[in-house]
Formats: structure tokens, sequence, C-alpha cells
């Protein structure tokens, strides 16, 4: 169980962290805006970021279930049923994203009455160099055909930094099943097929310190997931989601024999 000392204060911030030791000694000289607690949900490091975090008294938690992104954000999903923050906000710890964002974003969840606001790194101030061509353009398609489900214009489902209302973490909790990269995908569908109100505001978004964990096979596994949460949330019987992706396959045959 996480046990924290300053659960009185109304957000916690949530940094999902693999091996990222040189990225979490930048993070933690960072001023916290006041109300915000940290917490490192570190997914069984090996480069001594436990013994690191310990040595600084940085809250931090071990990652009880198998590796993968979503698999950890789905852990402490479940570990909030005993917490009692107001605001919980996700944070990848690769430094990339600025504590100092987390008032706008609090003040847009609550301007808007939303139940999640996402940090657009789209709409934001993007350091030279810190989104290659390749995450852009996949990024930009996953966001465009994802809400355009919902008719809505999100642009960036796949970001680092999210902000939660305590209720609608308590709401999809019990629709996550994503174990890695995915995992963004599906609390953004999962968010609105539960009728959950999600905003989007524009954060900084910075180089990486450290090395990728989004590997290639992750990244074609996404393209699969986008395809995958789209058909599955347009509730059709199975036998025309069958159809529907064999011809999806096919389409590009056909068009040629056109
Ligand atoms: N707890 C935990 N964290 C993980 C795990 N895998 C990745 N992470 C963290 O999740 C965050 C996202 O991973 P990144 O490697 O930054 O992936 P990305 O943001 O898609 O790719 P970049 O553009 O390279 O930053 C990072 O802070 C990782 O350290 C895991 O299995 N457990
Ligand atoms: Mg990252």
């Amino acid at each position: 169980m996480i046990r924290l000392d300053s659960e009185n204060s109304s957000g916690l911030v949530i940094l999902f962290a693999l091996n990222e030791l040189p990225a979490l000694k930048q993070l933690m000289k960072r001023k916290i805006p006041d109300d915000w607690s940290i917490l490192v949900f570190d997914g069984r490091s090996t480069d001594g970021s436990q013994q690191w975090l310990t040595k600084n008294g940085v809250n931090w938690f071990e990652q009880q279930s198998s590796q993968g992104k979503g698999n950890a954000v789905r852990e402490f999903f479940s570990e909030t049923k005993k917490m009692n923050y107001c605001y919980y906000a996700f944070m990848d710890a690769d430094c990339t994203c600025l504590f100092s964002d987390l008032p706008k974003l609090k003040n847009q969840l609550i301007a808007t009455c939303s139940d999640i606001v996402i940090g657009t790194r789209m709409k934001g101030n993007q350091e030279h160099g810190s989104m290659n061509l390749v995450s852009r353009v996949a990024n930009h398609l996953a966001s465009k055909v994802l809400s355009l489900r919902w008719l809505k214009k999100h642009s960036d489902v796949q970001s680092p930094f999210w902000l939660f209302t305590k209720k609608a973490v308590e709401q999809l909790q019990p629709h996550l099943k994503a174990r890695y990269f995915e995992i963004e995908l599906e609390m953004y569908m999962e968010g609105m097929k539960n009728g959950l109100k999600i905003d989007e505001t524009p954060i900084h978004y910075r180089k990486r310190v450290g090395y990728s964990k989004f590997k290639l096979r992750y990244r074609f596994r996404n393209i699969y997931f986008v395809y995958y949460y789209f058909i599955t949330s347009l509730n059709l019987h199975k036998g025309i989601l069958i159809l529907f992706f064999i011809f999806s396959l096919l389409a590009p045959f056909l068009i040629q024999l056109r």
C-alpha cells in the first residue's frame, strides 16, 4: 500500500518512471506549486533510482505488477481507493513536462467543470527537437481519429501530462485493461465512453532527459490500438466488426483493381 505523509494536500502528481534517474535528479530540483505532493511510481528500475529517491526523501512506490506503463497506471488507479486527494496529475518522469503548468491544468479543469484535462503539446510551447516528425504525425492522426469519433477536436490524446478529478479516477478505474503505452489511448476512449468531460490546455514540452522506453514495437502496437479502440467504441455486432476488419485489409487491393 502507498503511504504518503501529506495526504491532506489537494493534489498528487504521479511520476511514472522506469530507469529515469538522470531525469529524476533534475526534476526534483524544480519547485512544485503549493497544494501538490509528489509520488514517483517506479517500475522496478535498475539504475539506482530507488536508492536515490530514498536518500533524498522523495516519496516513491515500487510497481508490483509486471512491467509496462499501462500496468503501472492501472495499479496506481487501484491504489487511489486508499487515498484522499481531490486531484491526480499524471506526468512522465523524463523531464519533458513542467510542474509550473499544474495550476494551468487545474484552473482549466475548474473553469470548464471538466473531469479530466489533458495537457496538449500540439498547441503548446515545444522545445526544438522535443518531438520528432514520426511522433508528431502519429500523434496528430491518433488524436484526430479518436476525438472525431466523439465529434471533438482534442489534439493530444497521447499526452504525457493529464489531470484527473477523484471522481474521474474512480469512474475510469474499472474500465482500464491496457498494459503498455496504449494506456493514454484507452483512458481517453473510456473517459469519453463513460461520459466524463474531457478538456485540454496547452503545456510546455521539453526535450527528454535519458533514453526513450517507447520502442518501435510499442509504436506499432499503438497503431493497432487506435484502430481497435475506434472500432470497438462503435459498439457494432461482432460479425460486422470482422467484416469491417477484412474489408479494411482488402481495401488497398480493391482500390487498385478499379
Ligand atoms: N512505472 C513505470 N513507468 C514506466 C514503465 N515504462 C515506461 N515508464 C515511464 O513512462 C513514461 C513514458 O515513457 P517514455 O519512454 O517517456 O515514452 P514516450 O513519452 O512515449 O516517449 P519519449 O518521446 O521518448 O519520451 C516515462 O517516464 C517512463 O519512464 C513501466 O513499466 N513502469
Ligand atoms: Mg516521455
